[in-house]
This record gives C-alpha cells, sequence and structure tokens, in this order.
C-alpha cells in the first residue's frame, strides 16, 4: 500500500512544494469549517502569502461538526494535496500552513482555550449559510436556530460558530488579551456585516457590556470569495495519490481560477494576502454583489434546471446551447442590477463565467449546488429579481430559475424516482406541498408561502408569480426541457 503523506520528503517530482519552511512556523489564524472550499482558497492564498512575505500565520482549523477531515489533517501532519485542472492537464500542489485541526464537540473545552491565545489574531470561517442562525426575514439573530438557542442556553460551553465567537471574545475581554478578528469567507452580501449583527445581537442578550466592548474593539471585514470546488471523489484521491507518490484522505480539486476581495480592517495584524494576489479594499460590496448575482444565480439556475433535466455535472449543463444561452442571458440580467464595480468589466467578466462553468476538466455536480436553496436563494435570485422589477424589467431569468428551484423541491425527477432535497427545511417544504396538486399553480402558490422566504416585492407582483407558475406548469408536464 501506498504510504500516507505526512511529510514533506521524498515526494514525486509533480508534486509542487510550500514556498517556506515549515519548522517554526507558529499558528497565527484559527479557522472554522475546514471542509473543501477552505483547502482551495483561504489556505493556498496563506500559504502563497506565507511563502512570499513570511509572518507567523499558521493555521489551526476547528471543525464544528464532523470529525473525518479534522482527523484526517492531524494524521497528515496538516498537509495535503490541491489539484488544480484544467484542460491541458492537471498540477499539483502541497498546502503547507495548516498545523492543527480540533473536533470541536469531542472537545469544546480545547477550542476556547485556542480561541483565548493571544497567538490567535484571525478567526476566519467557511461553515455555510445555514450555519450561521441568521433570520432571513428580518436579518438578525434566528432565536429559533438549534445551535443558537442551545448557546444562548448555554453559553460557556457553545456548539455553534456566533456562540464560540461571542464566548472567545469573552474571554480574551475578561483576560485584557486583544480580540482577534472575525473573517467571514462565506457567500453571503456584507458577510461581515452580518457576521458582526449577529454577534452584537447574541452578545447583548448575555451580557450588554461585552456587547458594547465588541462593538468598540473588534472589526469585522466583510469578503468576496471565488474558486469553483467540487467535492472530492475517488477520482481526486486517485490522482493526488498520482501526482505526489503518497496517499493523502484530505485532497482537494479545484479550477485555476481564484479570487479574494477583503475588507482591509483588521484589529491585530493579518497575513500579506495582497502578495498572493488578494485585493485589499475599503469596500467590498460591489464585488460581493457582483459575484454572488451573476456567478451563483446563474450557477444555481443551471443546478435546478440541469439536474431536472438530467445532467449531472455543470459542464455538461454548459454543453445545452440552449442552457448555455439562458445563462448568459442571465448573467446579463443580474449585471443591469449592479453598479459599477471598481477595474470590472462586466461583459469580459461573464465571459470569463461561460467559460470557466465549460471547463471540462472540473466535475461540479448540479446536485451539490442544487443544496441548500432557501438559504441561497435569497441572495443570489430573489433580491436582484425584486431590483430588478421595481427597475421595470420583466425579470424573466429569475422567473425561470424560481420555477426551477420550485420543480427540484418536489423532490421527484421525470423518472419519478424521489431524491434527498438537502436543505435545512426540506421538513418544512415537503409538509407544505403534501396535500398540493402537482400544477405549476398551486406548487408555486404554496411555496411562495414558505415563511420569510421570498420578498413582498415578489409575491406582490402578480404578473411575476404568474410568470413563474406559467414556467413551473411547462417543467411539471414536458418531459425534455423546454427551451425558455
Ligand atoms: C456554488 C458555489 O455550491 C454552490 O452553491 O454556487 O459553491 C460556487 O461554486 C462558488 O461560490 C464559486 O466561488
Amino acid at each position: 500500500m501506498t504510504e500516507r503523506l505526512t511529510s514533506l520528503s521524498d515526494l514525486a517530482p509533480t508534486a509542487k512544494l510550500p514556498g517556506y519552511n515549515r519548522n517554526g512556523l507558529k499558528p497565527g489564524i484559527l479557522h472554522l469549517g475546514p471542509g473543501a472550499f477552505f483547502r482551495a482558497h483561504f489556505a493556498p492564498f496563506t500559504d502563497a502569502a506565507i511563502a512570499v512575505a513570511g509572518g507567523d500565520w499558521g493555521i489551526e482549523v476547528a471543525s464544528l461538526r464532523t470529525a473525518d477531515v479534522a482527523d484526517h489533517l492531524n494524521e497528515q501532519n496538516g498537509l495535503y494535496t490541491m489539484l488544480v485542472r484544467d484542460t491541458s492537464g492537471t498540477t499539483a500542489n502541497i498546502i503547507g500552513p495548516i498545523l492543527r485541526a480540533h473536533v470541536a464537540p469531542r472537545n469544546p473545552g480545547d477550542l476556547l482555550a485556542r480561541l483565548g491565545d493571544p497567538a490567535i489574531k484571525i478567526v476566519s470561517l467557511t461553515v455555510t449559510e445555514k450555519a450561521y442562525g441568521f433570520d432571513s426575514a428580518t436579518g438578525g439573530l434566528d432565536l429559533k436556530h438549534p445551535d443558537i438557542a442551545a448557546d444562548l442556553a448555554n453559553r460557556h460551553a457553545p456548539r455553534g460558530v456566533i456562540g464560540y465567537i461571542v464566548e472567545g471574545l469573552a474571554r480574551r475581554r475578561a483576560k485584557g488579551i486583544a480580540p482577534f478578528t472575525p473573517l467571514s469567507c462565506d457567500n453571503l452580501p456584507s458577510n461581515g456585516a452580518v457576521l458582526k449583527r449577529l454577534v452584537l445581537e447574541f452578545a447583548a442578550r448575555i451580557d450588554p457590556e461585552l456587547r458594547e466592548w465588541i462593538e468598540k474593539n473588534v472589526p469585522f471585514p466583510s469578503t468576496m470569495v471565488d474558486r469553483i470546488t467540487p467535492a472530492s471523489t475517488d477520482a481526486t484521491y486517485r490522482d493526488a495519490e498520482r501526482h505526489t507518490g503518497r496517499q493523502d484522505l484530505v485532497a482537494i480539486e479545484t479550477e485555476p481560477f481564484t479570487q479574494w476581495v477583503i475588507e482591509d480592517h483588521f484589529a491585530n495584524g493579518r497575513p500579506e494576502w495582497e502578495k498572493a494576489g488578494a485585493l485589499m479594499v475599503e469596500e467590498v460590496s460591489a464585488y460581493e454583489k457582483m459575484k454572488l448575482r451573476m456567478l451563483n444565480g446563474a450557477h444555481s439556475l443551471l443546478a435546478y434546471l440541469g439536474y431536472i433535466g438530467g445532467y449531472e455535472f455543470i459542464r455538461d449543463v454548459m454543453d445545452d446551447v440552449g442552457l448555455a444561452a439562458l445563462a448568459r442571458r442571465h448573467m446579463n440580467a443580474a449585471a443591469a442590477t449592479l453598479d459599477p464595480v471598481p477595474g470590472i468589466d462586466l461583459e469580459v467578466y461573464a465571459d470569463e463565467l461561460i467559460a470557466r462553468f465549460a471547463n471540462k476538466a472540473i466535475a461540479h455536480r448540479t446536485y451539490q449546488i442544487a443544496m441548500d436553496g432557501t438559504q441561497k436563494l435569497p441572495q443570489r435570485l430573489l433580491e436582484p429579481a425584486a431590483e430588478a422589477l421595481a427597475n421595470g424589467s420583466k425579470a424573466e431569468t429569475y422567473a425561470i430559475a424560481v420555477a426551477a428551484w420550485m420543480r427540484y423541491a418536489l423532490g421527484v425527477n421525470r423518472d419519478g424516482e424521489r431524491y434527498e432535497l438537502r436543505d435545512p427545511r426540506a421538513g418544512e417544504i415537503a409538509a407544505l406541498l403534501a396535500d398540493v396538486p402537482r400544477n405549476g399553480g398551486a406548487v408555486s402558490k404554496a411555496l411562495f408561502g414558505l415563511s420569510g422566504l421570498f420578498p413582498a416585492a415578489l409575491t406582490g407582483n402578480i404578473g411575476w408569480t404568474e410568470d413563474v407558475a406559467n414556467k413551473l406548469e411547462i417543467l411539471i408536464q414536458d418531459n425534455k426541457l423546454p427551451l425558455f
């Protein structure tokens, strides 16, 4: 059996090694959520920044849920392989800055101790939209979110992100230690501002003075993150082994493109990420909106239509000329809702997105992107749709996307096979649809009633809701995907 990746010695010459000496690298960052996206984005940016500019910016990671990735990272001394794929081939990079991995549920005290260590200057997050615990109707704290409810009841032994961050900051304040900077890297608009609001609302409920201290002393920079990263498969692990000569159970694969725009407000220092290509700016919202609406909005549209049309991967959907053209039409519609974005030509940006989606070397499952629709739709599709309608557009591609999500939400494909929705509100959706006849009018009416999801500007627009109902009816009746 092939030896496991545990050190940088004697790897195959095709493996590209970190450009610095890992021995003696000290931790400066604690990262929550060491999933594939973090391993393809934050970690390699930090790896490259350390290679160019040095600094004690090693990363400790903590998983708040499952143990596998954390355990495998520890077994591999934090090392893993990042495969970068395009049609010209694959390169294998060994990524070096991870020093240790924690499994929070196994030992919450250990993670709290790390959050209280003055060496930790940044606590970054890639935990996905649903982990934050915000109420999409108010934008504030969702007191019914299981982690929020549990952590408010038991603040010294948290289990969710907000609980950990607040308790970590409370410990630092009590010990007179400078705060860390919480850094959200999830696909939410104004992710730093969202995180700040949740942290402050949570803190206000347990200790108003702590809330004030956080407000005064802790910056919450927003970021725009981008790199298409499919879930790893056996092919990923096999290829990693082929390129490095070592077995790697946490290898990931990703595309060549990578982008990170970060608001440059840090309490306590930061790596020189700009030396690795990140853009440090005063204000990130224009970039975030562009990416969420043009990339992620089109991605969701293609994922739902593609999945119900029987396409396994986004690249296959892009082979369908009609769907590729629809994606481009949607990107244009999304661009029309945006203010100018500094330094970016939106036409060129859209062309690049089309090429990235079509990358034949990336097998990105439509089912993966379809996950968590109720958490993704608002910022990707519903807010821009409402703005488009207000600007006099028919918002037709948005109606197609929403109809496709509704068709997907029925949970059964055209061959009558059931699939799991994988959405935190799947139970509610199933209950709402239980006795509803399977036609466009009835199903859309039921789903428009999902509390807090659709803004009144959409549900109150009769022309648009009828458009959704008609398109949904076509998707329910037709045995092949219609050309919208
Ligand atoms: C995708 C994103 O799964 C999804 O919802 O739209 O993960 C997308 O691949 C990334 O945001 C690209 O940066």
